[in-house]
């Protein structure tokens, strides 16, 4: 055992083992189930008793040190293999973060926007939950008018005398504006709005408006037909018609709904504009007298015009899609679509 224990600790003094695969081959051979130190830990349960001591003493130097190179080794074969693998190339490109697009409906409210800034309106925005008053009744809405059922607007607070709502239309926050800002006014308003209606292909219960005001002495039709004219030339294109049509609106008197000339079929008829060569973009009017009373605006010295036009509408011209619900549902195939469209 002696010889034993002698020649493992010279061998493990000049021991070598260029690979962590060596180092394992080693560590088994010596230290492993049937290794060579093992073997001689087994033999000592054997050996005379005024022997033990010593080689207790012995094996156990011999155990530790024979741990010790290996772990000597082993740290070493892995610095070793390390330094051998293949370094990184810094100057390799990153990799890229994949970019989100903004949505159409974004791309022509800020469209519609930017043209009436051109005109020198101002933009304003109010709050989406809001109250009777500033909704229905600075508006002219009689009591019983059907927009102020609950199958047709979504209420937040009811019974009493100005609940809370959802907003139906962005005409609160031009309200607003009447009641916190001097005259004259010129403003548009873009935002959201929500209606109780049953999802379709042509109406949602969420969707999107840009509302305008313009109030000031002597504003008369002709300043809103030349508006919309303007408007509608600067979104479709310079040969755009518009044409006006007799509407009802209980905020604006008279009342108009608005249609632009079809720049699919310049007019002839297509199935766009099915057959009629007109395309229904927005509706309009002058603002009421009782409507600028309300907000203590005196309609002896002032006069107005209003008009009032659906996003997802104009988007839904501009890009010829027929189905309103493709705005919500967020499908990236269709939102891909518009990745590119910078211009309308
Ligand atoms: C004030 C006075 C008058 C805003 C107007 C319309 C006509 C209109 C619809 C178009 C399609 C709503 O999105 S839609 O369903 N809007 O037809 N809106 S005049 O009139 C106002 C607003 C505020 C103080």
């Amino acid at each position: 055992m002696k010889e034993s224990i002698e020649r493992i600790f010279a061998e493990l003094a000049s021991l070598k083992a260029a690979t962590q695969k060596d180092v394992e081959e080693a560590r088994v051979r010596l230290l492993g189930k049937k290794g060579e130190i093992t073997a001689l830990m087994e033999q000592f349960r054997c050996i005379a008793p005024e022997l033990k001591r010593e080689y207790g003493q012995k094996l156990n130097e011999l155990k530790k040190a024979a741990t010790a190179k290996i772990e000597e080794l082993k740290e070493a074969a892995e610095a070793a293999a390390e330094a051998s693998e293949p370094k990184e190339d810094l100057s390799m490109p990153g990799d890229a973060f994949p970019l989100g697009s903004r949505h159409p409906v974004s791309i022509v409210r800020a469209q519609i926007v930017d043209i009436f800034r051109k005109f020198g309106y101002d933009v304003a925005e109010g709050p989406e939950i809001e109250d009777d008053y500033h909704v229905f009744e600075a508006l002219n809405f009689p009591p019983n008018h059907p927009a102020r059922e609950m199958q047709d607007t979504f209420f937040v607070s009811t019974g009493h005398l100005n609940p809370l709502l959802l907003r139906t239309h962005t005409s609160s926050v031009q309200v607003r504006t009447m009641e916190s800002q001097s005259l004259p006014i010129r403003v548009v308003c873009p935002g959201r709005v929500f209606r109780n209606e049953a999802i379709s292909a042509r109406a949602h219960c969420i969707f999107h408006q840009v509302e305008g005001l313009y109030i000031d002495k002597d504003v008369t039709f002709a300043d809103l037909k030349q508006a919309i004219l303007l408007f509608a030339r600067e979104m479709f294109g310079a040969d755009t018609q518009i044409r006006m049509r007799p509407s009802y609106f209980p905020f604006t008197e008279p009342s108009a709904e608005v249609d632009v000339s079809c720049n699919i079929c310049k007019g002839k008829g297509c199935n766009i504009c099915k057959g009629t060569g007109w395309l229904e973009i927005m509706g309009c009017g002058m603002v009421d007298p009782n409507v600028l009373k309300a907000s203590g605006i005196d309609p002896e010295k002032y006069s107005g015009f209003a008009f009032g036009m659906g996003v997802e509408r104009i988007a839904m011209l501009k890009w010829q899609v027929n189905d309103l619900r493709h705005y919500f549902e967020n499908d990236m195939r269709f939102l891909q679509e518009f990745a590119t469209a910078t211009e309308v």
